[in-house]
């Protein structure tokens, strides 16, 4: 690979990329430990990203690279269909350790995208099996990223993600968002916007309670470009869905394991949701899994019927693999020995501090911060999404730092395990590019 020439990329049609700007100018990782990628023309760079949101613990952690080693070895795969092995059981009682208070099932998955999938399937088909089967109805939220099963970009809310894929399910709405002007620069959770989670209120006067089976938000929203909760939303929005019956899905693909400062978002803020879904910082990214985390009331929920019956018929393939519970076993293992979570809450206000220094410097229109999660936001040029992607290359050729763009807001989620030394290296290097692109 050492002189990979732009006609060896032909083949491989890569996922939400530019792939004729990047075959002509590739930007090749070969290779990855700790903070730090080397690239293929032999720098190494920091990772500002954690991948793609999910190396929490850091590259290459030896504990994970040894478990899926030694299980891969013992037993490739094994069957979750009316077979079992000791892995999965092992890990969701570790997992369940640290959700919520109620939420104690969980339902493996191979990704994000199959965990939202499959919380929406489980919200249907339990209004189902409480005779509520009217309650079909989804809402989900404006900006809102749920991965890319038709159920997810039918929730979801970015429109590149919708507009050529067909008229998707029916009855689904959205909520507007909650990215307001007014917040600009807020310090963490912004104060003004709670009252748009009246749309709610009037979704529920227009089509009736009964006819909505969930409402799936995430806490945070990432892929948009890091869009936070107001101040009291979350909350109001888990008191109007338990008032009415509906199911309140948390999507934590981003949030969960550690991001934002606790285990979950829901434990960070305070508010329990009825499902939550999550994947790429489960197995630390090393090996691709995804668990629905669902309370209590709705798994025994589906436990009525004769013994000998199948209860929800869903399932992957991969389902609990072993290697993929394996590398998940591993990396609990290092989140709780060093206390990654808890490192996040106390690096936070050093990460928003730095983060914020940016302010003031040419075309940054705006800033927002949680946990490890930054973003910030620049005015763009004449064609949206241009001046961001200009930083993003910049950062990566000029300045030797990962970071991601999402139309003109650049994205920074690095791994829990940064030193200051290193938020400062990051952010300086960002600015760096911002005023090298102007
Ligand atoms: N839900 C949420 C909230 C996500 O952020 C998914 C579902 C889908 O996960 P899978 O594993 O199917 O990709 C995601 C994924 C970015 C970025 O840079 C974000 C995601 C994926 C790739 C890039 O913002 N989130």
């Amino acid at each position: 690979m050492a002189n990979t020439s732009p006609q060896d990329l032909d083949a491989f049609w890569m996922p939400f990329t530019a792939n004729r700007q990047y075959k002509a100018n590739p930007r090749l990782l070969v290779a990855a430990s700790g903070m730090h990628y080397e690239t293929q023309d032999g720098r190494k760079i920091i990772d500002g990203t954690a991948g793609l949101w999910c190396v929490n613990a850091g590259h290459s952690r030896q504990e994970i690279t040894e478990a899926v080693s030694r299980q891969i070895a013992t037993m490739d795969y094994g069957p979750s269909f009316q077979m079992g092995h000791p892995l999965p059981f092992e890990l969701a009682n570790r997992l369940v350790r640290h959700t919520p208070q109620g939420i104690n099932k969980v339902f493996f998955t191979n990704s994000g995208s199959e965990s939202v999938d499959t919380a929406l399937k489980i919200a249907l088909a339990y209004h189902r099996a409480k005779g509520e089967g009217q309650r079909t109805r989804l809402i989900g939220r404006e900006k809102g990223y749920h991965g890319v099963g038709f159920g997810g970009i039918s929730v979801g809310g970015l429109v590149n993600n919708r507009r050529v894929f067909g008229t998707l399910l029916n009855g689904v709405d959205h909520m507007r968002h909650t990215l307001l002007p007014e917040n600009a620069f807020s310090r963490g959770i912004p104060k003004q916007g709670a009252e748009l989670v009246s749309d709610l209120e009037r979704m529920i006067a227009l089509h009736g309670a009964d006819t909505i089976a969930a409402v799936i938000v995430e806490p945070v929203a990432g892929s948009a470009g890091v869009i936070l909760p107001p101040e009291g939303y979350l909350e109001r929005l888990r008191e109007i869905t338990r008032q009415h019956g509906i199911l309140l899905i948390f999507d934590e693909v981003i949030t969960g394991f550690g991001r934002v400062g606790q285990a979950f978002a829901a434990n960070r803020f305070g508010v329990t949701p009825d499902i939550i879904t999550t994947a790429k910082g489960l197995t630390n990214g090393a090996i691709p899994m995804g668990a629905v985390f669902v309370s209590e009331h709705i798994y025994d929920a589906f436990m009525n019927g004769a013994e000998e019956m199948i209860e929800l018929f869903h399932g992957y393939t991969y389902s609990g693999h072993p290697v993929a519970a394996a590398a998940g076993i591993a990396t609990l293992d290092i989140y709780e020995k060093e206390g990654l979570f808890e490192r996040t809450l106390e690096l936070e206000s050093y990460w928003e501090d730095a983060l914020h220094s940016l302010k003031g410097l040419p075309n940054v229109v705006d800033i927002r911060n949680i946990g490890l999660v930054g973003a910030v936001e620049l005015a763009p040029r004449d064609k949206v999404g241009v001046r961001g992607y200009e930083i993003f290359n910049h950062c990566y050729w000029k300045e030797d730092a990962l970071v991601r763009c999402t139309a003109d807001t650049i994205a920074m989620s690095p791994p829990l395990i940064i030193e200051k030394e290193q938020i400062d290296q990051l952010i300086e290097r960002l600015a760096k590019s911002i005023k090298a692109v102007e």
